[in-house]
């Protein structure tokens, strides 16, 4: 047996750690994955799901050819020529027959771990021209993309911590120990939080429960979800109220300071205490803390977005990071300078698009192109959309009726569809309703760059990835999926849209002020070759972009062939201050107190006296090692172990409530209800449980026999209610959801 070692990065999670993957070519197996001590940016960590890409690999349930479902409801596998001829035919007669929005689209997130899925989203949408899109971002971080697109011009110029050169680093609704860190790109994130303590520095967590992370920190403090904005504010009236404010250069070209010092000065520490459950005293030395140290980080992720004020904890977050020095500076809050040129100068961004579409069902506008996930149902259901229901569904790489609010109600809407597609590798949950599933290759069969995640890393780098097995003959890409259906669409062929692409590509990058200014777009183009698809535009991009060769013969710089010879990782550097120059707004100016975000103070206002008061029990999620989200349950070896889906509850409301540890616990919210294994822990906050979401491997229908027999689990989602929203980023609440609790 022949072994041969290849480099590459593990495509799982956003920290992209490097592995070594040992092959048996000849058998076509994957024998070995280790960590990669040569990777600078790993040194050979890597977690336990590092093996999914294997797992994924093997699996006798992943899905290698079109499957149709037939009239009686059995699925018959068919060629690639038959699936788009389908496909294209349905969807194009109902775009004719209803118009553009009556064929919807929801993006999921393994989307961002490929780069030709990402690359041809953004096109596809672009051709299928909806109105009605839908993703994963409003369960996740789009009370950020809002507040981003709003302050900075943006909204996916991601500020990060920089957890390497940090003193302080405060947690607020993430837990990295697990996560391995998200919109931090930090591979061995454990460590580097570690390193932060070790070299002096302090770690401080703010969750209602005391996390794995919490485990590692000099303090732990509860807060009641959905609080943090109230706590953030109070935070900042005490910096404004003891002259802890600095802005230094950011004095420069921030608008709003004063308007933002009138809009929290009623938030004071008491006046919060009551409803974060966090002492006034803690408030007031946190503030003080923070203000004080000038390498700081104050960092907050999911618990923080998707939540009822979202938005105004996402911004405050910032606020308070700008207030006093903490941003764009070394050690603290920072920007990433991706290779493919994302976050370079450029012109002003236009306004940020509000309710140019609204939902039938509910008129909820879209917000900077994205409607709220949970909105898809009743915009499906002809009760409640009548004649301009959403008729035609496309899903790609996402499992809505898991990780989309009210699953129940959205597998019934389903069934509503005039036609579905799903382009996933699993019949699942989800898939398991479409007419048509399309899988794709996985990603020990592809190339791929780590395009997103070097958006959201906190230290520079540039990463290609060898296709480690070829794929197997006639199978398709993501991308090549994507480009089938839009063109079937759209009555033309792939190459035309591809070709069509590529050429609007290469006139932008060579127009008066841009990178390949004078350069024709023909010698663009030639030099990117004519191989369709990702790689070529990567290459653009590469060559574009700030650190590349920008087309000159012999110049140093980067490109694809550089990438590839490189091997590794290729170190770009720190991160570095880039302000003001990447502003986008309309005066190239922070705007410190946007009054899109300020008008949601109102709403905070109005509810903190009954927030004081109420002794409602709360429902949070968590996030576990071996899961990724809903999808790695089907793996033998992440799936083994003791049941993961359980219901964490604090003794004392143990004892109130009547439940015992493993018995059983009827949660029930608006939204639905499920009855779940009981854990008894003291790592809960008084009033709070916790429940992980991605499972609910119960459904007639689905093919995923592992995921079925060893975690099935309940799905949280069935009490996340579709109907309340963050108001100004139309993101759903995961997090703080009222819930009635008894034993069963
Ligand atoms: N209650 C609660 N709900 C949540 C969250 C929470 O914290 N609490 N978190 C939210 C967040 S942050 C997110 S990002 C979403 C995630 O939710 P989704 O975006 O729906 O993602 P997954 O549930 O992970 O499903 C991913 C799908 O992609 C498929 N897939 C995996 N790899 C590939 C591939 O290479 N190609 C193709 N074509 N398909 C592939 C899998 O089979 C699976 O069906 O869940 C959200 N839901
Ligand atoms: N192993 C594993 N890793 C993953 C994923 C996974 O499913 N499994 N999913 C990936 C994805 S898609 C994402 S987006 C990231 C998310 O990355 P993180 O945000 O780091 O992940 P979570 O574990 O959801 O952390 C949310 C934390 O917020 C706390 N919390 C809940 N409500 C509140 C609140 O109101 N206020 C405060 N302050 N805290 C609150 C929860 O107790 C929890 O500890 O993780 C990624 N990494
Ligand atoms: S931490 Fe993320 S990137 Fe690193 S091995 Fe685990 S899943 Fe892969
Ligand atoms: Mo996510």
């Amino acid at each position: 047996m022949t072994i041969e070692i290849v480099r590459r990065s593990c495509p799982t999670c956003e920290a992209c750690c490097g592995l070594r993957v040992h092959v048996d070519r000849a058998a076509q197996r994957v024998v070995r994955i280790e960590g990669d001590p040569e990777d600078f940016r790993s040194r050979g960590y890597l977690c336990p799901k590092a093996y999914a890409m294997k797992g994924v690999y093997e699996d006798p349930d992943r899905l290698r050819t079109p499957l149709r479902k037939q009239p009686d409801g059995t699925w018959r596998t068919i060629e690639w020529s038959e699936a788009f001829a389908y496909a294209g035919e349905r969807l194009r007669t109902i775009r004719e027959a209803h118009g553009p929005a009556s064929v919807g689209v929801f993006i999921g997130e393994p989307t961002g771990h490929n780069v030709g899925a990402l690359l041809y989203t953004t096109f596809f949408m672009r051709a299928l021209q909806t109105p009605r899109t839908f993703s994963s971002a409003t369960m996740d971080q789009f009370p950020k993309n809002v507040t981003l697109r709003l302050m900075y011009g943006d909204g996916w110029m991601f500020v990060i911590p920089d957890v390497r050169r940090t003193d302080l680093f405060i947690c607020m609704g993430a837990n990295p120990v697990v996560s391995q860190g998200s919109l931090m790109g930090t591979p061995d994130v454990g460590r580097a939080l570690r390193d932060v303590r070790a070299r002096g520095g302090r770690l401080i967590v703010i969750d209602p429960r005391r996390t794995e992370t919490a485990a590692l920190a000099d303090e732990h403090h509860f807060v009641r979800p959905g609080t943090d904005a109230y706590f953030l504010a109070a935070m900042i009236q005490v910096f404004f109220a003891e002259g802890l404010v600095h802005l230094g250069r950011f004095a420069a070209f921030t608008d709003g300071i004063e308007e933002v010092r009138e809009l929290t000065q009623a938030f004071t520490p008491e006046a919060v205490a009551d409803a974060t459950g966090i002492a006034p005293d803690v408030i007031r030395a946190l503030a003080r803390e923070y203000a004080r140290t000038p390498r700081a980080c104050l960092y907050g992720r999911i618990g923080t977005c998707t939540q009822e004020f979202g938005t105004l904890a996402s911004w405050l977050l910032d606020v308070a990071a700008i207030l006093t020095g903490h941003f764009d500076e070394v050690g603290c809050m920072m920007f990433p300078r991706p290779a493919t040129g994302q976050s370079e100068p450029g012109p002003v961004a236009p306004e940020m698009s509000v309710g140019a579409y609204r939902t039938i069902a509910r008129g909820l506008p879209e917000i900077d192109g994205q409607l709220p996930a949970g909105a898809m149902a009743e915009e499906i259901e002809a009760r409640s959309a009548g004649e301009g229901r959403m008729r035609a569904l496309i899903t790609a790489a996402a499992n809505p009726v898991l990780s989309a609010p009210n699953g129940d109600r959205l597998a019934a809407a389903l069934g509503e569809l005039d036609f579905m597609v799903a382009v996933d590798i699993y019949r699942n949950e989800t898939s398991s309703h479409a007419d048509l599933i399309l899988p794709t290759l996985v990603s020990l069969e592809e190339e791929n760059f780590d395009f997103t995640y070097a958006t959201t890393c906190s230290h520079n780098y540039a990463r290609w990835s060898p296709a480690i097995f070829a794929a197997p003959t006639g199978a398709r890409a993501h991308w090549e999926v994507l480009l089938e259906l839009a063109a079937g669409v759209n009555g033309t062929t792939p190459a035309v849209l591809d070709d069509a692409m590529v050429q609007a590509l290469t006139a932008g990058y060579t127009r008066p002020g841009a990178s390949c200014e004078g350069k024709s777009p023909e010698a663009l183009r030639a030099a990117i070759g004519d191989q369709r698809g990702p790689l070529r535009i990567l290459d653009l991009m590469l060559r574009a972009g700030p650190y590349g060769d920008r087309f000159e013969d012999g110049a140093p710089g980067l490109s694809l062939r550089a990438l590839r010879a490189q091997g590794g990782p290729t170190d770009l550097g720190p991160l570095e201050p880039r302000l003001p120059g990447v502003l986008k707004t309309p005066n190239q100016r922070i705007a410190l107190a946007h009054p899109y975000i300020t008008a949601d103070l109102p709403r905070l206002r109005a509810v903190l006296a009954e927030r004081s008061r109420t002794e409602r029990m709360l429902l949070i999620g968590r996030r576990q090692e071996r899961n990724m989200n809903s999808w790695l349950h089907n793996i033998d070896v992440l799936a083994s172990g003791r049941t993961r889906c359980t219901l964490l509850v604090n003794p004392a409301d143990a004892a109130r409530l009547g439940l015992t540890r493993g018995g059983k616990a009827r949660v029930r919210s608006r939204s639905g209800e499920v009855v779940a294994d009981v854990e008894v822990s003291e790592e809960m906050m008084r009033g709070v449980v916790s429940l992980p979401h991605g499972f609910g491997h119960v459904r007639a229908g689905a093919q995923l026999a592992i995921a079925a027999r060893k975690q099935p689990g309940v799905n949280a989602n069935q009490l996340t209610d579709e109907l309340p929203l963050d108001a100004p980023s139309g993101t759903h609440i995961a997090n703080g959801i009222p819930v009635e609790i008894a034993p069963v």
